[in-house]
């Protein structure tokens, strides 16, 4: 991106983005939905693309002057296929949804009738907002019956299959937004097979993982797969949806005309350069040291007696209950930020009884992620050190600004892509 060409312009908004830049720069990005896209894929969000409407699905448009626009959404939608090992006769992948939430209900709605039963982890369990939540859409339109961790924080699939036969849901979802173990993809088709179920996987969060190999893929046992772009798959901000053939047409008339008008060609340009990216082996690489790196400063952190919900990591963020710290998320949050360290406050699956209801605007737990650093060439040596600075800053609040010089001068050493 040409700063100087938005300067000459807007200096405002160019003022803000070089500030926002900085930030980035100069601070230890650890949201676990976050990532930094290469100079490639921002190249590719920003192209002509952008200037095009597209309603309807390649080679079928309602418009004239499509006729490189239908080859880059098929050549993304093919790159989509390889990079998860998928038969173009079997699979079919519609790269437009705007982002992960429309893309959810667009399967729901795709596939289910309003009022039609759901059954998904509990968003204070980490699960997602989009799986049903009581104040989305998707919790408006359909029944949802919740499982829960168990009381250690790990998915029960006992106690899953046990309530499924129980309620019978027309569709069971798993993939999370909060949880740092690996999920059973293949118990959970099992599951949805034996109740006569559909089985969606949301895998916003793991789809880096899954594309490198370090996390069990679920497209063996899922009927359709669901995906944001911009978090360890490191693309731009976009969603696709793969599903099974047979659903395609349901599904996808949900997307347009259903629920979405113009697809963002200039966004499905950048991630067709990410999807491309992701099959590099330079990229496997990176979902090594993804998990690497978590499990890294999940050691470290337990080493200062910080609580790691089910006890450690296999993916790309660590979860902690912050009870025995005698602090709540919303104050460690903003201790953190001021020190350089960014990281978001997160509820923690305690079960109902051992605390009623945690304040969703300050929980009881953090979660902290890695991919962002990670692309940032971070290692184990970096992760021990930041969690040390945590551990620091929680337990002695006036060493914030101390702390914040030192992860200026880290992050100098690590600049952005
Ligand atoms: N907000 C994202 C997350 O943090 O998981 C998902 O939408």
């Amino acid at each position: 991106m040409d700063i100087k060409i938005i300067r000459k312009i807007d200096p405002q908004i160019a003022g803000l983005i070089e500030k926002e830049e900085r930030r980035q720069q100069e601070t230890l990005n650890l949201i676990a939905s976050e990532n930094y896209p290469s100079k490639a894929v921002r190249e590719a969000l920003s192209s002509i693309f952008m200037a095009k409407y597209a309603e309807g699905r390649p080679y079928k448009r309602y418009y004239a002057g499509q006729e490189f626009i239908d080859k880059l959404e098929t050549l993304v939608e093919e790159r989509a296929r390889k990079l998860f090992g998928l038969k173009e006769k079997e699979w079919a992948v519609n790269v437009q949804p705007h982002s992960g939430c429309p893309a959810n209900y667009e399967v729901l709605r795709g596939l289910l009738n309003p009022g039609d039963k759901i059954m998904s982890l509990h968003l204070s369990h980490g699960g997602h907002l989009s799986h049903g939540a009581p104040v989305t859409l998707p919790g408006k339109d359909f029944k949802i019956v919740n499982y829960f961790l168990d009381k250690d924080g790990w998915l029960s699939y006992d106690e899953i299959e046990k309530l499924a036969e129980q309620e019978k849901p027309n569709l069971i979802i798993a993939g999370y937004s909060a949880y740092p173990r690996k999920i059973d993809f293949k118990r959970f088709g099992e599951i949805a097979k034996k109740v006569g179920a559909y089985f969606m996987a949301d895998i916003a969060h793991i789809a880096g993982l899954v594309a490198t190999g370090v996390h069990p893929t679920p497209f063996p046992f899922a009927d359709v797969v669901t995906t944001t772009i911009h978090k360890t798959l490191r693309g731009p901000r976009g969603a696709m949806i793969i599903c099974r053939r047979e659903f395609e047409k349901k599904i996808f008339s949900t997307v347009f005309p259903g629920n979405q008008g113009g697809p963002h060609e200039h966004t499905i340009c950048a991630i067709g350069v990410a999807l491309k990216e992701a099959m590099e082996p330079g990229f496997k690489k990176y979902g090594k040291q993804i998990v690497k790196n978590t499990k890294a400063l999940a050691e470290e952190l337990k080493r200062y007696d910080f609580n790691l919900i089910s006890g450690g990591s296999d993916n790309h963020l660590v979860l902690i209950d912050l009870r025995n710290k005698n602090i709540s998320g919303k104050p460690v949050q903003e201790l953190l930020e001021k020190a350089g360290i960014v990281m978001n406050r997160n509820t923690i699956p305690t079960i109902p009884v051992d605390v009623p209801r945690q304040p969703p605007f300050d929980p009881l737990g953090m979660r902290l992620g890695t991919q962002a650093l990670t692309t940032r060439g971070m290692k184990e040596k970096e992760m021990k050190k930041i969690a040390s600075w945590i551990n620091e800053v929680i337990s002695n609040p006036k060493s914030v600004s101390k702390i914040k010089k030192e992860v200026k001068k880290l992050c100098r050493k690590f600049p952005l892509p």
